[in-house]
């Protein structure tokens, strides 16, 4: 398998190196936010720690974790650790719930997230011939705008042309020749749907980049399929930098973070103690080289897990795996943890039968939760006897039995029925919580 680097030598360091490379920006960083964020130097004081307590990577533990309410606290400003003046960028997002958080970017941080981009693109094998179709959102979303800087930064030409509007962006592919499309997961399903409607082909096409919400490996294996590409997995959030943070390389077994200005840990969400090398839990992210809005031990409720071993690209920055779902989306049904993306796996499984749209609908029915999953079926299947839909249904039912260990309702609905999305994809209503 081919493999390309955007910085062999820093994508590839030996981890001894590594790490004290992260020791030294951590120490910095550490220094930045007591004598700039009130926020931070409260926090620290609190736990009795000075930045004279910070001098290698492993003293990470001491310092305190920051949370999205840390954020909202001190809306919009005030946990800037540099003069407003330093600020050339501000994104916000809004999350299910409150204010927004919002995020303020130097030139170097711009130049640091646009190297993370760019790295991401030239290690699943964009070219600087290639030509890049962007469909994540511009705006305030840290999608369109992040992956626009790191194409044009890798020498791509890129194609600006933000969310919405399907029947467009599919004339423009085409026309443009883009070989490499970038949005969320959901749209490319949405794309991949009105491609075969209009029976039309993509036959550049040979990269998507994909992220901004979780999504399965099976999900990943139906949208190759559909259109015939190698789909890769970008991770990232605005609070940290934006898409980057972490993405696939060729071997897709886990998204590389850039080590060496983000630092990962792996922590219980209960107890918020670090769990063991390879366990899953909540990731943690402390930013080692941001001036805008340097985050330490920022709690991102995301689950995944960690892999030190070095891949085989050579690549020696550690691997997460693809997000399994958010703390805040699990969802606990008679007690059980149910996360969205195994549902998903089965759905997909089904694949044929039923097409990847779905919908989760919890409620609480005479005190007993009440899991109902609505997926849309084929047209093959929709177009046949009412006896086959039956055996259909009451497969994928058994099967969700075992995967989840509980019952779960399952309604197939007439395709085209449930609702798509250009940006990220809400499959979710819980009725307990209206
Ligand atoms: O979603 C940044 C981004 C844009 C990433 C484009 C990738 C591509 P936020 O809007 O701040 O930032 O949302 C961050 O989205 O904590 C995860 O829960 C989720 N998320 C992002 N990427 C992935 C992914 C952008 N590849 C939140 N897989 C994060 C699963 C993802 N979840």
């Amino acid at each position: 398998m081919k493999v390309n680097y955007y910085d062999k030598k820093i994508e590839c360091m030996p981890r001894e190196e590594l790490k004290i490379l992260q020791g030294k920006r951590l120490k910095e960083v550490v220094k930045r936010v007591y004598e700039n964020v009130p926020m931070y130097r409260k926090k620290m004081d609190a736990l009795n720690i000075t930045p004279d307590d910070i001098n290698t990577i492993d003293d990470i533990v001491k310092l305190p974790l920051t949370t999205k309410q840390d954020l909202r606290d001190n809306y919009p400003f005030g946990m800037f650790a540099t003069d407003r003046k330093n600020i050339i960028r501000i994104h916000a997002s809004s999350g299910t719930t409150g204010k927004l958080t919002v995020v303020g970017y130097t030139q170097k941080d711009v130049d640091v997230w646009t190297e993370m981009v760019a790295r991401s693109l030239v290690a699943v094998g964009v070219k600087d011939t290639s030509t890049v179709h962007v469909a994540f959102g511009y705006g305030l979303f840290t999608g369109g705008l992040g992956l626009h800087y790191g194409v044009e930064k890798m020498g791509a030409a890129v194609v600006p042309v933000s969310s919405g509007n399907t029947q467009r962006q599919l004339a423009l592919m085409k026309d443009f020749e883009a070989d490499v499309l970038c949005c969320t997961p959901s749209y490319a399903i949405h794309l991949g749907d009105e491609v075969k409607k209009a029976n039309m082909s993509l036959p550049k096409l040979k990269i998507g980049i994909f992220g901004a919400e979780p999504w399965t490996n099976e999900m990943r294996e139906s949208i190759e399929k559909t259109f015939g590409i190698d789909a890769y997995d970008i991770y990232g959030l605005s609070e940290i930098t934006g898409p980057g943070v972490s993405s696939d390389c060729v071997y897709k077994d886990g998204m590389h973070i850039n080590e060496d200005h983000f630092y990962p840990e792996i922590i219980d969400g209960e107890t918020l103690q670090p769990l063991k090398k390879g366990e899953a839990g909540e990731l943690v992210f402390t930013t080692l080289s941001k001036e805008g809005i340097p985050l330490i031990r920022y709690r991102t409720r995301d689950i995944t897990k960690l892999n030190y071993e070095v891949c085989e690209c050579g690549r020696t920055f550690v691997r997460m795996d693809k997000v399994y779902g958010r703390n805040d989306d699990m969802l606990i049904i008679r007690g059980a943890n149910v996360f969205p993306s195994q549902i998903e796996s089965v759905i997909v499984d089904a694949s044929g039968k039923v097409e990847p749209h779905y919908h989760i609908v919890v409620d609480r029915i005479n005190n007993l939760d009440v899991l109902e999953i609505q997926i849309e079926m084929s047209q093959d299947l929709f177009s046949d006897e009412i006896s086959k839909i039956e055996k259909v249904r009451k497969q994928i039912e058994g099967n969700m039995q075992s995967m989840l260990g509980l019952g779960a309702k399952i309604t197939l609905v007439s395709p085209n029925s449930l609702p798509r999305s250009e940006g990220k994809i809400n499959r979710i209503t819980d009725k307990r919580k209206l």
